[in-house]
C-alpha cells in the first residue's frame, strides 16, 4: 500500500499513454521509481514526494478523475468523447498516442443503404457523427476485435482508431471516412484544480512547456 503523505494522484494507463506521458511528467519532476512493466502493482511512488501514479485501464481514466480518486490523468480524446466529462477540465493536448478515428468496412460494402449497422467501442461518437449527416445508424457496442464484425456479418462497418492501418489491412478492411484526429489530453478534476492549485498549476505549466519544446 502507498502511504498517506501523497497530496496528488495521477491516473495513467499501461501501454502507449504511459510510455509517452512519462517523459512529459519527468519535465515536471515526476518520475516513476520502478517500472510498471515489471510489476503487478497499480499504485506507484514517484521521485516527487507528494505525487503518486495509478496505472489503470485507458477507458477508466475519466472515471477515476471525475470521482476525484485521481486528481489528474491522461486520456485519449476518443475515450473522453464517450464519457461524462462534466467534472473534468481538459487542459493540455499532449500530442501523444496520436491516431485517427476512422470508418472502415469490407471494400465492396454499401454504406449508403438504410439502417446501417456499425460495430464500435465509440457508440456515442459514431451516432453523433452520422446524425450530423442526417443519418440514423445502429451502433453495436463492442469492447474489442471490432475488425471481425464486418467479416462475420455482425455489422456493415466499424468505427475504430487507426494508427498504421495494419490491423484493418490484415483483416481485409479499408478506410471509408476519416472522422477525426485523436490525441491524448491532460485532464484535471474540477474540485482538485481549485483545492490543489498550488501543486497542480506548476505541473500543468511544466508539462505544457515540455509539449511545446517537443513540437519545436
Ligand atoms: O486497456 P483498454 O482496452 O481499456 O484501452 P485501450 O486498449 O484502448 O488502451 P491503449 O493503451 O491501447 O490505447 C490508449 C489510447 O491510445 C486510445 O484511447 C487512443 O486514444 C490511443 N491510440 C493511439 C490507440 C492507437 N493509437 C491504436 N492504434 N489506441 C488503440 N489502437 C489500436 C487500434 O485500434 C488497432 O486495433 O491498436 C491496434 C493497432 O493499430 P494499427 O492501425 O497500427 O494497426
Ligand atoms: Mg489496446
Amino acid at each position: 500500500m502507498s502511504n498517506q503523505s501523497h497530496k496528488l494522484t495521477i491516473a495513467l494507463s499501461k501501454g502507449r499513454i504511459l510510455k509517452d506521458s512519462l517523459p512529459l511528467l519527468a519535465a515536471a519532476g515526476i518520475e516513476l521509481l520502478e517500472s510498471p512493466d515489471d510489476s503487478r502493482k497499480l499504485i506507484f511512488d514517484t521521485s516527487h514526494p507528494e505525487v503518486r501514479i495509478l496505472v489503470i485501464r485507458a477507458s477508466d481514466v475519466p472515471t477515476f478523475v471525475s470521482y476525484g480518486a485521481a486528481d489528474m490523468g491522461v486520456a485519449g480524446k476518443d475515450v473522453l468523447l464517450e464519457n461524462d466529462v462534466s467534472n473534468l477540465y481538459e487542459l493540455v493536448d499532449l500530442q501523444i498516442a496520436r491516431c485517427r478515428l476512422m470508418l472502415a468496412s469490407l471494400p465492396d460494402a454499401d454504406l449508403e443503404k438504410p439502417r446501417l449497422k456499425i460495430a464500435t467501442k465509440y457508440t456515442s461518437t459514431t451516432r453523433e457523427w452520422f446524425a450530423k449527416q442526417g443519418r440514423q445508424v445502429e451502433a453495436v457496442k463492442l469492447y474489442g476485435s471490432m475488425e471481425l464484425a464486418p467479416v462475420v456479418g455482425l455489422a456493415d462497418a466499424i468505427v475504430d482508431v487507426v494508427e498504421s492501418g495494419n490491423t484493418l489491412k490484415e483483416n481485409g478492411l479499408v478506410t471509408r471516412d476519416h472522422i477525426m484526429d485523436i490525441s491524448s489530453r491532460l485532464v484535471v478534476n474540477r474540485a482538485s484544480m481549485k483545492m490543489k492549485a498550488g501543486l497542480i498549476q506548476p505541473i500543468i505549466d511544466q508539462v505544457a512547456s515540455a509539449v511545446r519544446d517537443k513540437a519545436a
